[in-house]
């Protein structure tokens, strides 16, 4: 008997009768775009879903990520992490910045504050961290170093939809914080982003950039971009957030499982959970290191071929893609916990509408390999 693919995510979907009323209105108001009564509604539910002081909706996290480097004016060079999806380096070089590179810490893969200060030099204007996997970054060590040498810190935190540390929501720390909707997200507008501030000024200004710098109907104050989410993605989310806590739950109940069946496989390593008190189980990266029965590659083959997409988040490193390489920074003997990271790493499929049965098909391929 053919059985099902399994996938690395799928998103979750409602009930589509539920969508219903929400396209019903919008037919009826033909307000499409640019700030509806939708767009509104859901930048006030994430304010308090999230516990987060603002929230300016976008089209997706690429675009938040370089409209945060234009609303706090980021020149120069920034320092960044290779283990993220290419999209945290991108918006770098799209806003004309350059990327500085430094390696990750081993038990989070998350920027090592150690690490910062070495790649400081007078260009250095900002940090662009990345919460990998939801997982916290060390927000205190690297606000300190900020703070020292006066530079701005942005969060990628594409990951982190709905996580929290003691203090609350995590994307409180930096300057901005930026979420992803995209469909494979924990929290997903079919595509769809989000910057979270901290005032209603930073936002008046975030607001203006991704309406085209438009302030008025007269006044364009700087070249600004198209970043605005749509009205059937914002109802859309509106729906999604109904469903967050189904979502959560089954979730954990995936991660959970996979951490009591793959404790004990030799040469198989779980990412240990980090400092959050909520988490979001966004994913379930593994390090197949070498004392593993057969290689990382090998092991994504066997999967693939009985069935089971998992994925190589984040390989190749970011650094070693063409447009990167030649950076000073991007040499793999100044980035080896990153580069064996990625050599090693096999995100498995964690996603609400996982069965038992394909769970523990994946659980039994792994121990087959
Ligand atoms: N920063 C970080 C740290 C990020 O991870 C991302 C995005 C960004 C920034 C940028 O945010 P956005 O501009 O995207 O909002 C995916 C996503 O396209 C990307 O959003 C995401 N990170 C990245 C980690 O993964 P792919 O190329 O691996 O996706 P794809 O199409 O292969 O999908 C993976 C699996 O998900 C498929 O095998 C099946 C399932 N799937 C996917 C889609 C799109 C579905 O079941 N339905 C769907 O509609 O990049």
């Amino acid at each position: 008997m053919l059985t099902q693919p399994v996938f690395v995510t799928q998103p979750y979907l409602p009930p589509l009768e539920e969508f219903i009323p929400y396209l019903q209105s919008i037919w009826d108001n033909k307000i499409l775009t640019n700030g509806g009564a939708f767009h509104q509604q859901l930048e006030q539910a994430l304010r308090s879903h999230l516990g987060v002081e603002q929230v300016a909706l976008f089209s997706n996290g690429t675009l938040g990520l370089i409209t945060a480097l234009q609303a706090l004016r980021v020149t120069g060079d920034v320092i960044t992490t290779p283990y993220s999806f290419v999209a945290t380096s991108h918006s770098l070089l799209w806003h004309g910045n350059r990327p500085v590179f430094v390696d990750v810490e081993p038990h989070t893969l998350n920027m090592d504050p150690a690490r910062i200060e070495a790649a400081i030099t007078p260009q250095t204007t900002a940090i662009l961290a990345v919460h990998c996997y939801g997982n916290p970054c060390d927000v205190q060590a690297i606000q300190k170093i900020a703070d020292n040498y006066n530079l701005r810190v942005i969060y990628d935190a594409c990951h982190a939809f709905g996580v929290e540390d003691e203090g609350g929501s995590i994307l409180r720390h930096g300057d901005l914080s930026v979420l992803s909707f995209h469909a494979t997200k924990v929290f997903n507008t079919f595509e769809g982003g989000a910057i979270v501030c901290p005032d209603a000024k930073t936002k008046q200004r975030i607001d203006h950039l991704k309406n085209f710098g438009f302030v008025d109907e007269v006044t364009v104050v700087a070249p600004g971009i198209n970043g605005k989410m749509s009205e059937v993605n914002a109802a859309f989310g509106l729906l999604q957030l109904k469903h967050m806590d189904t979502v959560m739950r089954r979730r954990a109940e995936v991660d959970a499982v996979y951490r009591a069946q793959l404790a004990d496989v030799p040469g198989l390593q779980i990412l240990p959970k980090g400092n959050q008190t909520v988490s979001n189980h966004s994913y379930f990266p593994v390090l197949v290191t070498p004392e593993f029965k057969v290689s990382r590659d090998a092991l994504y083959e066997h999967l693939k071929v009985n069935g089971v997409n998992a994925r190589r988040y984040f390989y190749p490193l970011i650094s070693d893609f063409p447009m990167y390489r030649g950076l000073p920074s991007a040499g793999r003997d100044n980035l080896p916990v990153a580069a064996r990271a990625a050599d090693q790493v096999l995100c498995l499929p964690i996603y609400p509408a996982l069965t038992a049965e394909q769970q523990q098909r994946v659980v039994d391929l792994i121990k087959s390999a």
